[in-house]
């Protein structure tokens, strides 16, 4: 018999499906923040978590517990928006889930059932953070990090985190293929699967690093290509954006959403990270790479696209935005779904027009303290002579 207070969890999960988002009223011209995170743990369905028969579970205890839903990959098919999200157990073990909705900042449900991938790597622990792209060979593909213990290592939590890679048709059936394999550099994370052949091969944007945490020696995010997608191995890696002394890049930097193709070139929204007394701080970036050359990063501002503001500063891993999907809506619409804190979905909207503007306008970065306060001194001065002011 179904547990007498299950109906009223049930409902109370529905009302949170039907909420309605509103954008933020703050927005600085470059995107828009909507009010309400679009994924959340409470947008688990119950059922997930519950055993809902009353016989077995008299008090109505959730038997699986869910910790976060963060960092999806993002895509429109058949006019729906959808979200193939990192669903975190209460046990810290990450797994895919599907969510899809008719409208792009709000009604997000989840598939009646999570993902569950073909189980071909058998030191694999965990699996987090798909991209996934729309490749024209026909195929969606799903680039995620697989992480298996390192067992060379006396050290408990040593890792290794490669590129793993799956494809579909319909986010249903999915076909598990080789981890990539790039021989330059022995671990991978925040991989990402171009939707186009580059000179008839299969290109990626990789992230080059020494270690599990280290990008040590990588110097930022790097780009290959490949035959084979089946066998997938890249020999070498040319660095595209790159981590910077004293920038937003300076530890680390990464892929994020699979790049958004505008007559102008790629438009990458990335992360950047940069250590501090308080830990690692990630925000979100945006950088442009030649269509003919993808390799070539053509423009970068300086600075940050976003960074954690407010209630988005603290979760489970504090002061952390991270972008691993965006949709380019077709129609000169952008959503830019990311997670703060590795806790919640939040969505921000643009424009494919403003988008190119902020990355092919904005000043790069002037990296040094009198360079920057120059640039800014330039437009005040431009500024106050419009407004028939004289600066004292
Ligand atoms: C976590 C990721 C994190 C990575 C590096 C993994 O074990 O699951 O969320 O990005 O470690 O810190
Ligand atoms: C990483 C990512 C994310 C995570 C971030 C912050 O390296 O791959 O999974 O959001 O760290 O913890």
């Amino acid at each position: 018999m179904i547990h007498p207070e299950y109906e009223k969890i049930n409902r109370r999960y529905e009302r949170l499906l039907r909420r309605i988002n509103t954008p933020a009223p703050d927005s600085n011209g470059v995107f828009t923040r909507w009010r309400h995170p679009v994924l959340t743990a409470r947008h688990i369905p119950p059922f997930w978590t519950l055993d809902v028969k009353l016989e077995s579970n008299p008090f109505l205890m959730e038997r699986l517990g869910i910790n976060a839903v963060l960092n999806a990959g993002a895509l429109k098919l058949n006019g729906k928006y959808v979200l193939c999200a990192r669903v975190e157990g209460s046990d810290r073990k990450s797994f895919f889930a599907i969510a899809e909705s008719s409208r792009p900042t709000e009604g997000f449900r989840f598939w009646d059932k999570p993902v569950v991938l073909p189980d071909t790597e058998p030191d694999e622990t965990n699996v987090y953070d798909m991209r996934l792209t729309k490749h024209q060979d026909g195929w969606i593909y799903g680039v995620f990090c697989s992480e298996s213990k390192d067992r060379e290592s006396q050290n408990l939590s040593a890792a290794t985190a490669a590129a793993g890679i799956v494809r579909t048709k319909d986010l249903k059936h999915w076909e598990r293929l080789p981890n990539l394999v790039t021989t330059r550099s022995p671990q991978q994370r925040n991989v990402v699967l171009l939707p186009r052949f580059v000179n008839g091969q299969y290109a990626f944007y990789t992230r080059p690093m020494d270690s599990f945490i280290d990008t040590g020696s990588g110097g930022g995010i790097g780009f290959g290509t490949c035959e084979d997608i089946k066998h997938a191995v890249i020999h070498e890696e040319i660095i595209t954006s790159t981590r910077r002394y004293h920038t937003i890049t300076e530890e680390k930097n990464g892929a994020g959403a699979v790049p958004i193709r505008t007559a102008r070139g790629w438009i990458h929204i990335a992360h950047g990270v940069r250590n501090t007394a308080a830990g690692l701080r990630y925000v979100i970036y945006a950088f442009a790479t030649s269509l003919d050359e993808p390799w070539k990063v053509i423009a970068e501002p300086g600075g940050y696209l976003i960074a954690p503001m407010g209630g988005e500063r603290v979760g489970d891993v504090s002061n952390v935005v991270f972008t691993n999907g965006a949709i380019d809506d077709g129609d000169g619409q952008v959503y830019i779904y990311y997670a703060s804190s590795d806790t919640r979905m939040h969505v921000a909207s643009t424009t494919i027009d403003r988008l190119v503007d902020y990355v092919f306008t904005t000043p790069p970065d002037a990296l040094r303290s009198v360079d920057c306060v120059k640039q800014r001194v330039d437009l005040i001065e431009r500024n106050l002579s419009l407004l028939g002011r004289r600066g004292l």
